[in-house]
């Protein structure tokens, strides 16, 4: 391994001058959209980013394969192609994760939690990904209590060009897609449209006990979405964009529990429009509105007829989020920034379960007040400071805060960073009002979680080759609503604590142009303080390597993701219990190499989990054993 190692920094030290520089805004420059101010990661407190060249260069297809290199992120998901993918920042839980596609909410108010499923969610055509960690609820109100993931898509920006992608490999695995763009001063446009199919793998483990084989889940998606940009004078600029996508999934019943006709048809669309104004120059303002929607049905044959071992579900869900806002930003001499605004949204549910007679449709609104502020003093010291007043249909006022100061001290350019906040998670339609009492009573009483956390961190870069960082972060969230079973039928109530606490290292090393290293480390505690225990899912310890090398027009990209054990449990249908497990602890590795066979066309080949590695994210459902890809990237 050492000497292939000297091999490769040989061959690399001698070419590296022939690498061709590439342009790019450099990272620290990059604004992150999700702060809706002119904040830039060189100027940000608890950010990571995932960009377009991360995603091309892991060969990276899924959202959800990507967020398992971020440091802070644990990426949980019951099988690959389009298994249930949840996302816990810093050990929060799922539904504190507020995520956004290009600043639209695209949370399903028609789930248990109000949350975003990344399972079906392909990386064709995004920018970049913003992860905002801590409490962040002043920008965003309910939900972001642990944090913030937009996805930003990309904007055309060039000549009109015409993209096609091409994409194949195991699991009967196709992904076809183009992508059509162009953008001037005055108009700009991107569309996509694709479509992508897997035969797939059983998405429950088969145990030894099973004799008849189990059925391979499949995936077949159709999707598109567009950007659009409209300068018609200097003063006013209106942006518009939609998602829309249509996945179509064969299920599994549950833990090592095949079905063979079970399946789940999932729409997924979101649309926006934004119009900037500015009044003078200290002055803009912006008028936007946005919707999103996702309507799920699951279609189950009940292959005993008894109800029993297979229940043969027929079951609907819609879900809305429709939200507009009016937002004031005032700038003065570049050194600050303030952001006042207001906000209303609006939020359907729609649950039709088979046991019940009649729909459960149910809404609420809220209305949000809130101010931040951006203060930058000479490239050196930096304070966002924000307040939010939420007035909620159901429960009424709520208030969040955030102060997150930054410090770069010049010539040593060390960075030191600190973010406190306090944030909310309103109760979700369906713990407030049930399912129609098949398993879950209404509680209107209940009341909304609440977390205050806070981080403080250190950067330091070293001879514009090596930067290495190291962040605390303590998080302490009260009236957690659990499930209380006490009672039959159960109800939600405000029940738990938990307290996550932790530190994140990282590093990236570039030692040349044709070498980067990087790396990351995060140990979690995610206490559940009545029972004193580590949170489902949650491993203690977890990190990732990434290794990329560009020789000429060749490059090669290695990633190791590591997980620790974890605890976790599932239901046994053979003796009605709940059955405590520990998921054993594991390394993954991926390859991935690009070679430009001309400036238009790029080929592309990944090997995933090389050393086909047997593990799990959620006990009893698969992962993808070794498997290969080929792809094609064509510029017209
Ligand atoms: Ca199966
Ligand atoms: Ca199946
Ligand atoms: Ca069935």
């Amino acid at each position: 391994m050492f000497k292939f190692k000297i091999f490769f920094l040989t061959a690399v030290l001698a070419i590296g001058t022939a690498v061709f520089a590439q342009e790019e805004t450099p990272l620290e420059d990059v604004v992150i959209s999700a702060y809706k101010s002119t904040i830039t990661y060189g100027q940000s407190s608890s950010v990571s980013i995932i960009t377009s060249k991360d995603i091309e260069q892991g060969g990276y297809r899924f959202v959800s394969d990507v967020l398992q290199t971020v440091s802070g992120l644990t990426l949980v998901q019951n099988g690959t192609l389009g298994g249930t993918a949840s996302v816990f920042i810093r050990g929060a839980k799922t539904g504190n994760t507020v995520v956004l596609i290009d600043g639209v909410k695209v949370l399903d108010p028609s789930t248990i939690e109000r949350t975003f499923d990344f399972g079906t969610l392909t990386t064709d055509s995004i920018e970049r990904i913003e992860i905002i960690k801590g409490p962040q609820s002043v920008l965003y109100g309910s939900d972001a209590t642990g944090g913030i993931i937009n996805i930003v898509t990309k904007r055309g920006q060039s000549k009109p060009q015409v993209t096609v992608n091409l994409y194949g490999g195991s699991y009967y695995t196709t992904q076809l897609s183009a992508n059509i763009s162009a953008g001037d001063s005055s108009f700009n446009y991107s569309i996509t449209a694709g479509q992508l199919s897997a035969e797939g793998y059983s998405r429950a483990t088969k145990p030894s006990t099973a004799n008849t084989p189990y059925d391979k889940d499949g995936m077949y998606q159709r999707y598109a979405l567009g950007k659009f940009g409209y300068t018609p004078f200097t003063a006013l600029s209106i942006d518009a964009g939609f998602t829309a996508k249509e996945t179509d999934l064969d299920l599994d019943d549950a833990a090592l529990t095949d079905d063979a006709n079970s399946y789940e048809n999932r729409k997924e669309v979101s649309g926006y429009i934004q119009l900037e104004h500015t009044i003078a120059s200290f002055w803009k303002h912006s008028l936007s509105a946005s919707v999103s929607r996702t309507i799920r049905s699951y279609d189950d044959f009940d292959d005993d007829g008894a109800g029993f071992a297979d229940f043969g579900a027929n079951n609907r869900y819609t879900g809305t989020i429709a939200h507009t806002e009016w937002l004031h930003t005032f700038t003065l001499k570049d050194s600050n920034t303030l952001n006042i605004g207001i906000s209303f949204e609006k939020e359907f549910s729609n649950v039709q379960d088979y046991l019940t007679p009649s729909k459960t449709t149910n809404d609420t609104d809220v209305i949000g007040f809130f101010a931040q502020d951006h203060l930058s003093i000479g490239k050196m010291f930096y304070l966002t400071a924000g307040v939010r007043a939420d007035k909620n249909a159901i429960f009424g006022w709520q208030q969040s805060y955030t102060v997150s100061p930054a410090v770069v001290f010049p010539v040593v350019k060390t960075k030191l960073k600190g973010n406190w906040g306090k944030g909310y998670k309103a109760p979700s339609l369906y713990q407030i009002y049930g399912d129609g009492g098949v398993y879950t009573d209404e509680n209107k009483d209940l009341k909304p979680e609440e977390n205050t956390g806070y981080d403080v961190g250190i950067e330091q870069p070293l001879f514009d080759i090596l930067t290495v960082g190291v962040t605390y972060f303590e998080n302490n969230y009260h009236n957690m609503i659990d499930y209380d079973s006490s009672t039959w039928p159960g109800k939600y109530i405000n029940i738990g604590r938990v307290t996550t606490k932790g530190f994140e290292g990282s590093f990236t090393l570039q030692p040349f142009k044709a070498l980067t290293l990087e790396g990351g480390y995060t140990y979690t505690q995610a206490i559940d303080e009545s029972t004193d225990t580590q949170l489902l899912r949650r491993p203690k310890h977890q990190g990732y390597g990434t290794v990329n090398i560009y020789i000429g027009k060749f490059s090669i990209s290695y990633t190791g993701t590591y997980v620790g054990k974890r605890n976790d449990s599932y239901y046994d249908a053979a003796t009605f219990s709940t059955v405590d497990v520990t998921l054993k602890g594991y390394v993954k590795s991926d390859i991935a190499a690009h070679y430009a066979l001309t400036p238009q066309v790029t080929i592309q080949a990944k090997a995933e989990n090389i050393t086909n590695k047997q593990y799990q994210h959620v006990y009893g459902y698969n992962m993808p054993q070794r498997s290969f890809y080929v792809g094609l990237k064509a510029t017209l």
